[in-house]
């Protein structure tokens, strides 16, 4: 099959889903076409049958607000013409299915169907989505979509209580391609900890949601009982508050933060714990990626979480804010040699999402729509 793809560039997981997703189509033979504003963080160099088609966004001094929207569906009707694609597939609801949803409307005009599938990641529903501004198009976008996925069962009932939506949802959750081990890691981890210290670390965009400075709460227990390094990885607005309360606690020796980085394996890979206390979290690509690599997940419990975290298991699941409980479950894991059961327990939980499980998820949607 042909494929345009359609997503966020960056460092979220929306794009990272998308990216991931997108090469492992083409692995298989299948033809992808990338479609957005710059190049995917996670695309890499050149992959066999795959391409990239940059949406040029036009600064003419008339425009206070450029219309990406509009250059994303001329984008979208010239790839879709010229190299025959069979579908369109949308990661993340705004705008990307509004343009998908016009340029099937041009395409129409001449002569071309085409079908495209919006996935549903999670702030497009529960944070930007609900802002009653977008409500109107995100409920018509998602009702005219030939197909609409969603990574959760939390995300698909949050999208069918705030929106009127009509059409049915597909749970696919996210996935993991589980070809990275602990062990190829070539990074010292000497750098960063001594042998008789833990080494906890948080991934994120540092926005509000993530609750960033719980986890510095949380660490600020922990440390108390266990000798232990914090990683932050990821940069956002709420990093320079997290930095100040470091300070303030005078944690700044123990907490390192690491800033953006594409390949976030290396810093799981020399890990013992990884912290997501969010607000809300539609899946946590996060997590799944750390116990992917064994990391025990130490998490809200809000969203989609508890279907990848399995409290007990995998890690352990506490009420958002609830610092001090977070702080006992991750003593818990660290101390008294259960670390290495958890350890095994994070990857045997991480297999339930196995590419290989749920591409061919994918697929079958695509299947069903381009016959
Ligand atoms: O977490 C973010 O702020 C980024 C956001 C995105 O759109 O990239 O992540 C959302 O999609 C991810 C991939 O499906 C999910 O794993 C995240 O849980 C979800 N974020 C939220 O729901 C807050």
């Amino acid at each position: 099959m042909k494929i345009g793809i359609v997503l966020y560039p960056t460092f979220g997981g929306s794009g990272v889903v998308a990216t991931e997703l997108g090469k492992a189509l083409a692995k298989k033979g299948h033809e992808i076409h990338f479609i957005t504003y710059s190049q995917p963080v996670r695309l890499g160099g050149f992959t066999e049958n795959v391409f990239y088609h940059e949406v040029s966004v036009s600064d003419y001094p008339l425009f206070d607000f450029q219309p990406y929207e509009t250059e994303l569906a001329s984008k979208m009707v010239d790839v879709v013409k010229y190299e025959k694609l069979d579908l369109i597939h949308v990661h993340y609801a705004i705008p990307h299915a509004s343009a998908a949803f016009m340029a099937k409307q041009i395409l129409k005009t001449q002569g071309i169907t085409i079908p495209y599938v919006t996935t549903l990641h999670g702030t497009d529903i529960t944070l930007v989505g609900r802002d009653p501004s977008f409500e109107p198009v995100i409920t018509f976008c998602i009702n005219e979509s030939d197909a609409v996925t969603a990574v959760s069962e939390s995300l698909k009932k949050d999208t069918l209580k705030h929106f009127n939506v009509k059409n049915e949802i597909t749970v696919v959750p996210n996935f993991i391609a589980l070809d990275k081990k602990r062990t190829d890691s070539k990074i010292n981890r000497g750098l960063y900890a001594s042998p008789d210290e833990k080494i906890i670390s948080h991934i994120s965009n540092f926005r509000k949601v993530k609750r960033v400075e719980d986890v510095i709460r949380v660490f600020a227990e922990t440390i108390k009982k266990v000798p232990s390094k914090l990683l932050f990885v990821g940069d956002g607005p709420e990093r320079y508050g997290c930095e100040q309360l470091c300070r303030e606690l005078s944690l700044c020796e123990h907490i390192l933060f690491l800033g953006k980085i594409r390949d976030t394996s290396d810093v799981l890979a020399i890990s013992d714990a990884f912290l997501l206390p969010s607000e809300t979290e539609s899946f946590g690509l996060a997590a799944l990626e750390a116990m992917s690599m064994g990391v025990p997940v130490v998490s809200s419990n809000s969203g989609g979480i508890p279907e990848v975290n399995e409290n007990g298991f995998s890690g352990f699941l506490s009420d958002v804010g609830d610092v001090n409980d977070m702080s006992k479950n991750l003593v818990h894991i660290l101390t008294e040699n259960r670390l290495d059961s958890f350890r095994d327990n994070a990857l045997v939980q991480a297999q339930k999402f196995a590419i290989s499980k749920v591409l061919p998820m994918y697929e079958d949607i695509y299947t069903k729509l381009v016959r």
